[in-house]
């Protein structure tokens, strides 16, 4: 991205040209033309997916369920909750692109063993997508899920840290 700035000579601070309010007048300065590099995408969310009802954002950030759950609430959202396969399969699609083996879901047996709920309190209905032998509970102590890059669900310890993907409602209906 090329940019005209200009250099006080003096300090060696760069403003871009069209906003000087802030150089001395009184100090010389020049007018250079600098390459720059484009302003970066943040580095811990992966972009932005859509349906028509919702946005989904993978957040880049490890955290156990809980505290994963906790940040999508208090930016209004929740976890992800696929509820058919067209949702799971673009949250599987995006985890691919990201890179990523795998990510948290708002879904989980906490409340009662071999009862999976979405994390809005609602329990599973007419869709789940478990990998071949999941839920197993293994070791006695999984009660989260991850949704893994070929869309398969399997659960998991909930003090996993790992990332995870929330949503967003476009709009109350
Ligand atoms: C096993 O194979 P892996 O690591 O992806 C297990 C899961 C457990 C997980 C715990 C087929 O998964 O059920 O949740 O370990 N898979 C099988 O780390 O037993
Ligand atoms: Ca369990
Ligand atoms: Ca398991």
């Amino acid at each position: 991205m090329l940019e005209k700035v200009k250099v006080d000579k003096e300090t060696g601070e760069t403003q871009r040209i069209g906003d000087v309010s802030g150089l001395d007048p009184k100090r010389p300065s020049v007018e250079i033309l600098l390459c720059l590099p484009p302003p970066q995408p943040s580095r811990l969310i992966a972009g932005i997916k859509e349906t028509e009802e919702r946005f989904y954002l993978i957040v880049k950030e490890g955290k156990n369920y809980n505290a994963a759950l906790v940040h999508c609430r208090d930016r209004g959202g929740s976890l992800a909750m696929p509820k058919d396969e067209e949702t799971n399969s673009l949250i599987a699609a995006y985890v691919n692109k990201t890179g990523l083996s795998r990510v948290f879901i708002g879904v989980n047996d906490l409340e009662k063993e071999r009862q999976f709920m979405y994390t809005d309190s609602t329990p599973l209905q007419n869709y789940s997508h478990w990998r071949p032998g999941e839920p197993n509970n293994a070791f006695g102590g999984e009660d989260c899920v991850e949704l893994v890059s070929d869309g398969g669900w399997n659960d998991v310890e909930c003090h996993l840290t790992i990332y995870f993907v929330c949503e967003f409602l476009k709009k109350n209906s």
